[in-house]
């Protein structure tokens, strides 16, 4: 493969010929405890179901997470939509030959249509058994730039304005650089007003998962009074049209997370100024080569991205600090500690933020967390293996 790019993270990126044949894939369904119910404008859960894969060759293993919910909520994909694709398509498709790199991938999962979270989840076990046999660190491998990343935290919907401003305050005091409120009609203007007084000078968004409509616009317009970063996904999760025109009458930037699910809708977006700022998550996008992309589009166009989250486990949170660590992710991410929102995670050690509300980003090998096989067995609830035929 030539490769002619100029700038540094994509130089970073030039495919070390290695050629692997997955021999095996492991689908395990793992319930995780939340410590407290997490609630967005689409509902509440006070569990997670995480659906981790792995992939084994040369003696190998490699660690991916898909990140699809128990219902079809925030995205079509389900846990069960994406365990059926996986091992009846995308599963044998990844094993019927060895891998060449990751467009190579991309190109083979390429006739499937949609199910990008059930894509990126076998991508990213591919990508950590990559780094891990070429020697590398996973950040070191998809051009990161950067030794630590400035984290945010997103704080779901509460029963009393008291209780999210008791988290506003503990979330700040743990070092947290941004504040992202999830809004919906009834928890919007007076919750951001009471935080923006408490607190004046922090960065501070609100996300709304799609919980209005263009009808909406005089209510959304008085958002422009709070000095917000951004507003998150204000309205249908599939349109760039309308939020184009809502953009056009707000000061506040838009940001864009449901609506962007690969390149193409990325440039659109850009393009009709559907928005003025992109979260990027790895499994709404179908993997690191869309979200590297997105990033590189971006990056040239001085658009701001930042590294969006689903409540992973460690090993979807591992990456997402890989991927947090190419220099076009200027702005805190969804990366929060483990501790935020469980008890114990599946990755040793856990996630941490630092007292200046950053996370390091780990030098070792794949993912640079080792994976806790006894917990995630004892949490386990469905395992199924798949072998190359
Ligand atoms: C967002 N995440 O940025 C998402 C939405 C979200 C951290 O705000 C289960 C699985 C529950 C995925 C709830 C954050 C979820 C989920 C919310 C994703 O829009
Ligand atoms: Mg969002």
């Amino acid at each position: 493969m030539q490769h002619t790019s100029t700038t540094p993270d994509q130089a970073a990126r030039v495919v070390i010929k290695h050629k692997i044949h997955v021999d095996r894939i492991e689908l395990r369904l793992v319930r995780l405890p939340l410590k407290e119910p997490f609630e967005t404008s689409f509902g509440q859960i006070a569990s997670r179901l995480i659906f981790l894969v792995s992939a084994e060759a040369e003696g190998l293993r490699g660690w991916g997470e898909v990140v699809a919910a128990e219902e079809p909520r925030y995205s079509y994909e389900t846990v069960g939509t994406a365990f059926h694709v996986i091992r009846d398509f995308l599963g044998p498709a990844l094993m019927a030959q060895p891998v060449a790199s990751l467009s190579d991938l991309a190109q083979r999962f390429a006739p499937f249509r949609g199910h990008n979270m059930a894509k990126a989840g076998l991508e990213l076990a591919y990508m950590d058994l990559l780094a891990r046999m070429t020697g590398q660190s996973l950040s070191a491998r998809l051009g990161g730039t950067r030794p630590h990343i400035p984290v945010g935290v997103s704080l779901g919907i509460q029963p009393q304005p008291a209780q999210l401003l008791e988290r506003v305050d503990r979330y700040l005091a743990l070092g947290y650089r941004r504040i992202k409120l999830k809004i919906k009609p009834g928890w919007d203007l007076d919750i951001v007003a009471a935080v923006r007084q408490r607190h004046p000078d922090i960065l501070l968004s609100v996300d709304a998962n799609s919980a209005y409509t263009l009808d909406d616009k005089e209510h959304l317009k008085r958002l422009d009074d709070f000095n917000l970063l951004m507003i998150e996904q204000p309205l249908e999760h599939d349109d760039l049209l309308d939020h184009a025109q809502l953009q056009r009458e707000l000061a506040t930037p838009l940001c864009l997370d449901e609506s962007i699910t690969n390149l193409r809708q990325a440039k659109k977006a850009l393009e009709i100024g559907s928005c003025r700022m992109i979260n990027i998550k790895v499994g709404r996008v179908g993997g690191y080569l869309q979200a590297l992309a997105i990033h590189d589009l971006c990056y040239a166009k001085g658009i701001p991205v930042w590294c969006g989250g689903m409540l992973e486990s460690g090993i979807g949170r591992a990456h997402n600090i890989a991927l947090a660590s190419l220099p076009g992710f200027t702005l805190p991410g969804d990366i929060s500690a483990s501790s935020r929102y469980f008890a114990r995670d599946v990755i040793v050690p856990e996630v941490d933020v630092a007292p200046d509300g950053t996370v390091n980003v780990p030098g070792g090998l794949g993912l640079g967390f080792a994976v806790d096989r006894d917990y995630i067995e004892q949490c386990s609830e469905r395992v199924e293996a798949m072998n190359r035929k």
